[in-house]
């Protein structure tokens, strides 16, 4: 399979039994080996990570147990020539994080956060990677007054400072998204995540990962959202997927919605060689309605979608684009494209 020089990545979680918030699970769990298995055998070369995707219900281990979990996982990885791309943790399920993680009311619930992130530092070290994605999804009101939100502001910078000076080399990537769980979310686009990034102690080391679904959702286009990143040497790595409306986060299959908006994602990222600077992840669901024994055909689908558009921007007559730019003929322009996608008849 050509990939153009890309390195593609899932988590476990896009492998999933279908379960939505007016139904129960439609398809049986599938164990992390044979997700393994699928992610090689579809052409990935990586897996994301929660910190307790590595190592279940990890609040109950020592840290040498946590160590030596994380170390049987990177091994497993190793034997199907798969690495890890980043460790996240996850601080939206616990009953510490019900009011926040990084920013919740109670600073004996604000420590668990950050003490749970730097064991996340520790996985992510194990597993053989040094990017931690931080997606702050407890960051955020139901109602406003509830918080105070400059306050919130310097604590999710005192979080991300505290990661920083705990692991020297850790690179933290901060996925935003402008709502839900939360009613509206802290940190909502990533101008607000390079901003804090800016703010913290080692600016070198804080980035930002991109959601097409996530930048949807904010009203804002994602390949403009991934430019802005790049711009600054800032991407560090993406979820592509897509999302039909401003409704729940749908992580639909990348392209199954706007096959336009998903050649932008594509030409914005090989325009500027992000195959030279991070992983192309996704962040897709199966349909409910999908059967379990098919149940993986949205990964195939987003790699193979991708994959075809880097093949037509590739193609494209850049010569052409420019003149056509150049004579501020845009509908003719609008029409290459349109013709580049369709075939031209
Ligand atoms: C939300 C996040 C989440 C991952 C990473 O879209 O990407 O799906 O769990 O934290
Ligand atoms: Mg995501």
């Amino acid at each position: 399979m050509e990939k153009f020089g890309y390195r593609f990545s899932f988590g476990p979680w896009n492998i999933h039994e279908g379960a939505d918030p007016f139904g129960p699970t439609v398809r049986p769990s599938v164990l992390f080996d044979k997700k393994v298995e699928i992610l090689k055998d579809l052409g990935y070369d990586a897996m994301q990570f929660h910190d307790d995707d590595v190592v279940p219900d990890l609040d109950k281990f020592s840290a040498a147990e946590i160590s030596q979990q994380a170390r049987a996982i990177r091994a497993k990885l190793a034997d199907h020539g798969l690495v890890a791309e980043f460790v996240a943790p996850r601080l939206w399920e616990s009953p510490k994080t019900i009011d926040g993680a990084y920013t919740a009311n109670d600073p004996k619930m604000r420590q668990y956060a950050i003490d749970r992130s730097k064991k996340a530092a520790d996985i992510a070290h194990e597993v053989g990677c040094n990017l931690m994605v931080l997606w702050l999804a407890r960051e955020g009101t139901y109602m406003r007054e509830a918080k105070d939100a400059s306050r919130a502001a310097h604590h999710m910078l005192e979080a991300v400072n505290a990661l920083l000076n705990y692991d020297k080399d850790l690179r933290i990537a901060i996925e935003t998204k402008p709502n839900e769980p939360m009613d509206m979310a802290y940190i909502p686009t990533i101008g607000h995540a390079l901003a804090l990034g800016a703010q913290s102690d080692d600016p070198q080391r804080v980035g930002c990962l991109v959601e097409s679904a996530h930048a949807i959702l904010a009203g804002l286009d994602p390949s403009d959202e991934m430019a802005f990143g790049l711009a600054f040497d800032k991407l560090y790595s993406v979820h592509l997927n897509d999302q039909n409306g401003l409704k729940f986060d749908e992580d639909k299959s990348f392209g199954s919605v706007d096959l336009r908006r998903a050649f932008n994602e594509v030409r914005v990222l090989d325009g500027n060689r992000f195959f030279e600077k991070g992983m192309v992840g996704m962040d897709v669901k199966a349909l409910r309605t999908q059967p379990a024994e098919l149940a993986t055909k949205h990964l195939r689908n987003s790699l193979q979608v991708f994959l075809r558009l880097v093949g037509i921007v590739r193609s494209l007559d850049q010569a052409k684009m420019k003149e056509l730019i150049a004579a501020r003929d845009y509908e003719e322009l609008d029409w290459f494209i349109m013709n580049s996608l369709l075939g031209s008849h």
